[in-house]
């Protein structure tokens, strides 16, 4: 049989990123279809979802310095060891990371950068990125998604502690007079403690400084939005978390249309990264969010492939400044086609199926399910049958043409992966 794939898997030499061309080697993994969503910068069009939430958190922060003009393309060491992931991260992995060859990735997260913006001396900053994962493929997972970071420092002495002492009695007071409840847990506790180089008193101002700060910008995302109940104050939940590069660390979940929403982690600044960038006597405060997570909720978006969309009927919905209710155009019908296979040896991870099926079928894939997994009790073979959703944002899809997508799935996971079909 005559195997024709769109995509060519008789792997080129080198990958084209921002018009420059990287060398591939064996641990390459960017397929095609992420490197051409690279560059994209969905979040500076104004009148983007992206953008106009983008915009909306600046305008909050105002007397933050927006950092631009930072590459997506960046080392493994920026991306996890100046941040002091350990060796043994599960992030790391090939399987959830994408990397260009063994020195460079894409990065995971905006985080990557805080060592380089801190040693530019900035005292409070925001940064808007695209970051990549390889993950599932479903209605709020996509391969490449937008974080914000933002971080404050404070000189780690007197003049500190009274800027933080009067920041926090200015957060407070606004927050006091709010229609919001707030579930807090305790700022710093023997498992998620402060830092042996940190005060901790100053530690506890800083940490409460985070939280008032995060809390008012909750408080202007969500509060008086529509489907937010004006009578029912706004319910914003922290929680303890971790994470390599801060101590005490948090993510924060906001209660909206009768759900919890992780909106963002945060904590407080590793004192290893401030000393990488060299910035002395200081501590400071991070938080990272998703964009999408945000937008979908506030502009009501199902699917979070539709922010890639073109689709006038899409892009014309929404005004520069405006948070507004998306009204879908259309819901066009659903194509299921199964795969069943026996694993080759070395086995195939959700995230290569993932990827293979995206790289041949662009945004016509709206969820890979896993429906069976399966290993034979006499010969030890493993088999899996996942079922691929193809369904098109903006019109009418033929079976033929899912068929013969579906078929070069298959021929490609045989060619590439060795599997053997059910
Ligand atoms: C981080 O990426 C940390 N860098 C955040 C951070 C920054 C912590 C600074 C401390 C200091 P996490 O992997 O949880 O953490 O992602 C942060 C947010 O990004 C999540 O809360 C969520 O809103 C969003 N996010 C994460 N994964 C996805 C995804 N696959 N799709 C859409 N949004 C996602
Ligand atoms: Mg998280």
């Amino acid at each position: 049989r005559v195997v024709q794939t769109r995509r060519c898997y008789s792997t080129p030499a080198t990958v084209s990123l921002l018009g420059q061309q990287y060398p591939k080697d064996k641990v390459s993994n960017v397929t095609s279809a992420i490197a051409d969503k690279v560059g994209r910068n969905l979040y500076m069009n104004p009148s983007h979802p992206l953008g106009i939430l983008q915009t909306l958190i600046s305008s909050h922060y105002h007397d933050f310095n927006s950092m631009t003009g930072l590459s997506p393309i960046v080392t493994p060491a920026k991306n996890f060891d100046d941040l002091g992931f350990p060796a043994d991260h599960p992030g790391r992995a090939a399987t959830d990371s994408y990397y260009i060859n063994r020195d460079l990735m894409l990065r995971t997260h905006t985080s990557a950068h805080e060592v380089e913006v801190f040693a530019r001396r900035e005292r409070q900053w925001l940064l808007s990125a695209d970051v990549y994962r390889r993950d599932e493929i479903d209605a709020s997972h996509y391969p490449v998604f937008h974080q914000m970071e933002g971080a404050r420092v404070f000189p780690m002495d007197a003049s500190g502690r009274a800027e933080l002492e009067a920041d926090n009695a200015r957060l407070s007071h606004h927050l006091a007079r709010a229609n919001i409840v707030i579930e807090d847990v305790p700022h710093i506790t023997p498992a998620n403690p402060a830092q042996a180089a940190h005060d901790p008193v100053l530690a506890e101002l800083v940490a409460r400084n985070l939280k008032l700060s995060l809390n008012s910008l909750m408080l202007t995302l969500f509060a008086g939005r529509a489907g937010a109940d004006a009578a029912e104050p706004l319910r914003v939940r922290w929680i303890e978390a971790y994470f390599p590069f801060t101590t005490p660390s948090y993510e924060v979940e906001v209660f909206f249309r009768g759900k919890w929403l992780e909106i963002l982690g945060c904590g407080v600044v590793q004192q290893l990264t401030l000393d990488r960038a060299q910035v002395p006597n200081s501590i400071s405060w991070a938080f990272g969010l998703g964009l999408e997570r945000i937008a979908m909720i506030l502009f009501s978006i199902p699917d979070i492939r539709l922010f890639w969309s073109q689709d006038p009927r899409f892009l014309s919905q929404f005004t520069a400044g405006q948070i507004s209710t998306f009204k879908p155009y259309s819901k066009y019908p659903a194509c299921y086609k199964d795969v069943s296979f026996w694993l080759p040896d070395t086995g195939l991870h959700d995230n290569d199926f993932c990827d293979l099926v995206r790289d041949l079928a662009g945004d016509l894939v709206q969820d890979v399910v896993l429906i069976d997994s399966f290993t034979h009790p006499k010969t030890n073979r493993s088999s899996k049958c996942y079922r691929v959703n193809y369904c098109s944002m903006d019109r009418s899809l033929s079976n033929e043409e899912a068929n013969t997508i579906h078929e070069q799935v298959i021929s490609t996971l045989k060619d590439k992966f060795g599997v053997e079909i059910r």
